[in-house]
């Protein structure tokens, strides 16, 4: 495997996924406070209250990253820190935070990407509507431009907005994420706010003319017929529309995929002159997450649906298939680029366990060796990949799943947050170390 000197190499985590502290230092509460205390809507009534206590140990996390080798961390910014509101008055210790964890990453040499969004929405702003509240995308440039101001000279790589189709859809669609809404218009008027949102930001960015670059990422997979029918390549493609050009689209060519009539019609009263602009405007690069494939076949009339998987799965059910990495990356490449991109998540659930101070995840890591592979072959195809994080960091709250589904490289003991270097881990801190080398 062959990858450039300047190749950033990381791991990822999210704010509501690690952190805790939920009612410390003046923080709002958020969509997912809420939501996870709701019956029924995470396993077991986990809620991140505590997670991995990252808001208080996040000295020792750091001190971790560097003996694992990264070169940077993936972390997003919790907007009730900032803003309790949603808007209005800033909270300092919030802020104050985020500056003492930058502080220590770049003591330690660790280049921080900071996510602006990622899914930890204000809950009075959901009370005013949310995601399907147009004044949110304005509220949201405030909080950024904030974040912008104050952590724009060391922060370089920023992100928007974290895979907005789960935003929108698992939010507002299907209800299956926080705030557990569930209807296709309101998917469809909350993608379009929440894109509108990251122009919003991306235009303000350019106004500072700040020293740093800035993307948005999405979570694509790539779709494959069933079969060589008609049908099935008719329902693929709108599966692909539904899960990726619905947001590639606005965002590279200025509007949505036009093969999607009842959607286009759904959305139509949303949009308002100058969205697209503001939508489209260039970004510096596109960060993807990639976790697995879909097979589609035809179903009843106009209908389509997903086969089970076709080979061994993770914890998530999930198919595992390094090869829809390359073809994901030279499909983004050649329809949408050229645009530097960056993995910005990839990475697997198992259920580990820890035995005798050890934990013994050879999946994990033969999910991440073939996946590296295809990076490094799309490289050599051409693809400007700029970096790749690892989901995740931690083991920690995976959403619906609580903690029930552990991603991580780093193993947490949640009754004592001890935090364990799985062999995963091991074999990433030595893979690293074998690139240093040369
Ligand atoms: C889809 C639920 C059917 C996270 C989904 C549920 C049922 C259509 C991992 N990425 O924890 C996708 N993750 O925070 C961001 N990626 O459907 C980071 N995608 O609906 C990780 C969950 C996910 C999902 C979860």
């Amino acid at each position: 495997m062959k990858f450039p000197r300047d190749f950033r190499w990381g791991v990822a985590t999210a704010s509501y996924q690690i952190e805790g502290a939920a009612q410390e230092d003046g923080r709002g509460e958020s969509i997912w406070d809420r939501f996870s205390r709701t019956p029924g809507k995470v396993l077991h009534g986990h809620t991140g209250d505590v997670a991995c206590d990252h808001y208080h140990r996040y000295k020792e996390d750091v001190a971790l990253m560097a003996e694992l080798g990264v070169d940077s961390y993936r972390f997003s910014i919790a907007w009730p820190r900032i803003y309790p509101a949603g808007k209005g008055e800033l909270n300092p210790k919030g802020l104050d935070f985020y500056k003492r964890l930058v502080d220590e990453l770049l003591q330690r040499g660790i280049e921080p990407m900071a996510t602006l969004y990622h899914w930890d929405l204000p809950q009075v702003l959901e009370d005013k509507g949310g995601w399907l509240n147009r004044d949110t995308a304005y509220y949201f440039r405030d909080y950024a431009v904030t974040m912008f101001e104050e952590l724009g000279d060391t922060v370089k790589l920023w992100i928007t907005l974290n895979e907005p189709w789960c935003s929108a859809y698992l939010g507002y669609g299907n209800g299956v994420h926080a705030p557990g809404k569930s209807d296709l218009n309101w998917y469809l008027q909350a993608a379009h706010i929440l894109l509108l949102a990251h122009g919003l930001a991306l235009q303000a960015y350019r106004e500072l003319n700040l020293p740093g670059e800035i993307g948005i990422t999405l979570n694509l997979s790539p779709q494959y017929p069933a079969s060589p029918s008609r049908e099935d390549g008719e329902a693929c493609r709108r599966a692909d529309g539904f899960l990726n050009r619905w947001f590639l689209d606005p965002l590279f060519a200025g509007f949505y995929p036009q093969d999607m009539p009842e959607f286009l019609t759904a959305v139509a009263p949303h949009i308002q002159p100058g969205d697209f602009d503001l939508i489209s405007a260039p970004q510096d690069f596109l960060g993807i997450n990639y976790y697995s494939r879909g097979i589609i076949k035809a179903a009843g009339k106009d209908g389509y649906e997903a086969l089970p998987p076709a080979g061994p799965v993770t914890h998530m059910g999930w198919e595992v298939y390094p090869e829809g990495l390359y073809d994901l990356l030279l499909r983004v490449h050649r329809d949408y680029g050229p645009i530097p991109l960056y993995i910005t998540e990839n990475g697997a659930a198992y259920p580990d366990q820890l035995m005798e101070g050890r934990v013994a995840d050879p999946e994990r890591t033969a999910y991440l060796r073939e996946h590296f592979a295809q990076a490094a072959r799309a490289l050599e195809a051409g693809v400007p990949l700029k970096g790749y994080y690892v989901w995740s960091f931690l083991d920690n709250f995976e959403w619906a799943f609580g903690y029930e589904r552990r991603f991580g490289i780093v193993y947490v003991d949640f009754q004592t947050q001890a935090r364990i270097i799985k062999d995963s881990g091991r074999w990433y801190q030595s893979f690293l170390k074998d690139l240093a080398r040369g």
